[in-house]
């Protein structure tokens, strides 16, 4: 079993991992919102990344809007934002209630991974980018050349950030993000995050009517947050500009940039559906348990053909998005660099997968299993009852998260179940929470 990045045609299933959890519908939101906020904690935008720093530390803000904008100015100023561009961008800047209004929205519901994955890998979208990579090919392949990151991931990324530059997000940047800053919770990273805007306009690429996205300030085919912009943005078709949203070349040679800034390995995939043996202990699964593919091997995993694995000290980790009777996935370190991009699993799992088919590879063999809307309240009662018991669920937050489905995991365990931390209906029964 080869673990390059070779699509595999021939390869006839292939599937899914393990987050029921990391699958939010957030109460009341429209368009391009964070596909997973609940577990984007930086923010609920997709391209911030712990990895990229702000450029500024500040200490806090005053409160009132009009005096936090006067500091923003002076701020500015101070991190070299000339006095003309400082002019230019603050005219628009206002408050804006319709964005603290979605930044306080409270995941309403946990869907689980066969939702996410069937609206995001859809058979519209595999085709849009095999489209897509015949009518860019010279590009891409220049872009694979330099940055070691192929087309089909870049497409998988488009896709999923603005259906291949179908919706941008029509929000202004600056006043967006000016309100962020000065709504005080994470002064600190909107506040470098609006500095940055700046400078990208100071530098002429950009103009603050154009500069539009979504409402947590990620802009562009592949929505980056200005501080990824600043770092990461390159100009791919020689115009002198970085436009991340007319420029196609520009926008998928920044993302390979950025994926190669986040460690991205040339030659490698993110990861293979596997085969699990009969009676193996899923308390294996998950990011967290990494091992090579020979202590894979030993425990009985093999590829969708029942051969073995490539006997190699790749690192992975095994997920069950759907549990034991779904499909199965060893993720390497490419899946990391992935989550590097947006810290949600069933996001990462979605790039990996949609990127697959776009190179011509098959479905995942197993499809994943749907699992039952869970509501908050009746995610608390579960991590109540959960810790109550002695299954540490962490701080009852309402989220079906990695910590609860570990949680869960433990408790299917103790009670001689299969422990893959998966909600059907009769461990919700179990967990007094039907
Ligand atoms: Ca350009």
């Amino acid at each position: 079993m080869q673990e390059k990045t070779v699509p595999e045609k021939r390869m006839k299933s292939s599937i899914w991992m393990s987050c029921i959890s990391s699958v939010v519908v957030l109460a009341g939101c429209g368009q391009s919102q964070p596909v997973a906020a609940a577990e984007s904690p930086a923010t609920s935008s997709p391209a911030v990344t712990a990895a990229v720093p702000v450029a500024t530390t500040f200490t806090s803000l005053p409160t009132g809007f009009e005096a936090c904008v006067a500091e923003l100015r002076q701020r500015s100023a101070a991190a070299g934002v000339s006095a003309a561009a400082i002019e230019q961008g603050f005219a628009s800047v206002r408050y804006m209630d319709s964005i603290i209004r979605l930044d306080r929205a409270q995941p309403e519901f946990t869907s689980g991974f066969a939702d996410y994955y069937r609206g995001r890998v859809s058979a519209d979208r595999i085709a849009r980018g095999q489209r897509l990579l015949q009518e860019h090919a010279a590009t891409f392949s220049k872009i694979e050349a330099e940055y070691g990151v192929p087309a089909h991931y870049l497409l998988a990324f488009w896709g999923l950030e603005t259906n291949f530059g179908g919706y941008f997000g029509d929000t202004p940047i600056l006043p967006a993000l000016a309100t962020l800053a000065c709504d005080g919770r994470r002064a600190e990273l909107f506040s470098g995050e609006l500095i940055n805007a700046l400078k990208i306009i100071d530098a002429g690429e950009m103009t603050p009517e154009r500069m539009r996205g979504s409402w947590a300030g990620a802009m562009g085919n592949v929505q980056f947050m200005p501080t990824t912009f600043l770092k990461y943005a390159v100009d791919a078709d020689g115009d002198g500009k970085r436009d991340l949203w007319g420029s196609v070349p520009d926008a998928m040679a920044s993302a390979a940039n950025f994926l190669r800034g986040l460690g991205w390995q040339r030659g490698l995939r993110w990861g293979r559906e596997v085969s699990l043996p009969e009676g193996f202990d899923y308390r294996q699964t998950g990011l967290q348990t990494k091992k090579n593919l020979v202590e894979w091997a030993e425990l009985g995993v093999t590829a969708m053909d029942r051969t073995p694995l490539t006997a190699t000290d790749i690192q992975a980790a095994l997920m069950v998005p759907t549990g034991s009777q779904g499909p199965a996935f060893l993720v390497y370190d490419n899946f990391n660099v992935i989550m590097g991009w947006n810290r949600a699993e069933a996001y990462a799992l979605s790039v990996g997968l949609l990127a697959d088919r776009i190179a011509g590879g098959a479905a995942p063999s197993r499809a994943p299993v749907d699992s039952p809307r869970l509501y908050r309240p009746q995610v608390i009662q579960i991590q109540n009852f959960l810790n109550a018991n002695g299954f540490d669920a962490g701080t009852p937050d309402g989220v079906f998260g990695p910590g609860t489905r570990a949680a869960i995991s433990r408790f299917q365990h103790a009670n001689g179940l299969v422990a893959d931390g998966f909600p059907t209906p009769a461990v919700l029964h179990l967990l007094g929470a039907e």
